[in-house]
């Protein structure tokens, strides 16, 4: 099996390497090629996502990938922008379905932004859709006929893109507790309309499923008032960035939020798939040895178990990391002293 590593930005290499040396202490016949995304990509090649890197990703069964930003291209034309790499990795290999679990590690609950009584409960898994909504739609700053500048983003979702997202949606509520949270915002908008309509179209061949709807509004206010409603969600692009975000502070560091972005292929065959930590590239601790791994490690983890079938192997790296933080090795994002690399150092000592 071959796995693309795609480190790009800030944080992101210094990251992949702990990932790295994980996945070499497991010692599984996978061999790992190396590409440039983003920032470092566009300072290499001219460009965030250049051919090779494409080709490199399409020849892979599976992409570990590290971070995105880079505050040197903030003034370039958008399409040159780092993070239209992540954007066209995801549309070009048809990633349309981005699993986002967040669980309360044990000890770790006095670090939630929750209160410690709700803390505890929090074990969910927010499915974001990721290849429609504003991400993709039309887009511009334009010029108003009295000359006052517009910017705008065309939100839109195609039927067939929320009824395949529907379905991911409903298998993993199936693999689960039967529960799932489909969240919009269709007291307002249009799109969400519709997602709610197909939504409970496709509710029908899935009668084993509690099927519950939520305004993002709400969603957001319950998730830090009671997370324990929740099992899996099911959302737009843009909510489901946000909410999963919120979701990383419930269990105390976006440090810890590891993701799974699959596509049809990964969904028939068991293989190809884009794993990334939800979090950015962290610019300002760039270059510090002051970033917390662990989100990559678990992304790690994620590919082992989605894209290669290493269910044992995921399961010894989810496993080294709870101990890990039970042990209290910390990062500075966790109230931690431990730098990059003494915790990926504590990980593999306890694979
Ligand atoms: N590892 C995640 C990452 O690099 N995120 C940067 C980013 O801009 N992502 C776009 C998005 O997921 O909304």
């Amino acid at each position: 099996m071959k796995i693309a590593c795609l480190p790009g930005d800030g944080i992101g290499p210094e990251i992949m390497a702990e990932a790295l040396r994980v996945l070499a202490a497991l010692e599984l016949p996978v061999e790992v090629v190396h590409g440039d995304v983003g920032g470092a990509a566009y300072h290499r090649h001219g460009h965030p996502l250049p051919p090779e890197t494409l080709a490199l990703a399409q020849g892979a069964d599976a992409l570990l990938f590290g971070a995105v930003g880079d505050p040197t291209c903030d003034n370039l034309e958008r399409h040159l922008r780092p993070e239209q790499a992540i954007l066209g990795l995801r549309s070009a290999l048809g990633l349309f379905a981005n699993l986002r679990p967040a669980k309360m590690f044990a000890g770790l609950e006095d670090l939630s932004a929750l209160r410690p009584e709700v803390a505890g409960a929090i074990d969910l898994l927010i499915i974001r859709e990721l290849n429609g909504d504003v991400y993709f739609g039309e887009k511009a700053i334009r010029r108003l006929d009295d000359g006052r500048r517009q910017g705008f983003d065309l939100m839109s979702y195609a039927e067939d893109e929320v009824r395949r997202i529907a379905h991911v949606g409903f298998r993993a509520a199936q693999g689960r507790s039967g529960k799932l949270c489909s969240v919009d915002k269709a007291n307002v908008l249009e799109t969400s309309q519709l997602w709610r309509d197909v939504v409970i179209e496709v509710a029908a061949e899935y009668p084993d499923v509690a099927l519950t709807h939520m305004y993002v509004d709400n969603a957001a206010m319950q998730l830090v008032r009671d997370p324990g409603q929740f099992d899996v969600i099911v959302t737009g692009n843009l909510f489901g960035d946000i909410l999963s975000d919120q979701a990383s502070m419930c269990v105390g560091s976006i440090g810890l939020l590891a993701s799974a972005a699959l596509g049809e292929r990964q969904m028939a065959h068991g293989t190809l798939g884009l794993f990334e930590p939800i979090h950015g590239s962290a610019p300002d601790i760039a270059g510090t040895g002051r970033a917390n791994p662990m989100a990559m490690i678990l992304s790690l983890a994620m590919l082992l178990r989605h894209a290669l079938g290493q269910e044992d192997a995921a399961t010894r790296i989810e496993a080294a990391v709870a101990v890990t933080l039970a042990d209290g090795i910390k990062g500075g994002d966790l109230g931690g002293t431990a730098g990059t690399v003494a915790i990926g150092d504590a990980v593999l000592a306890r694979l």
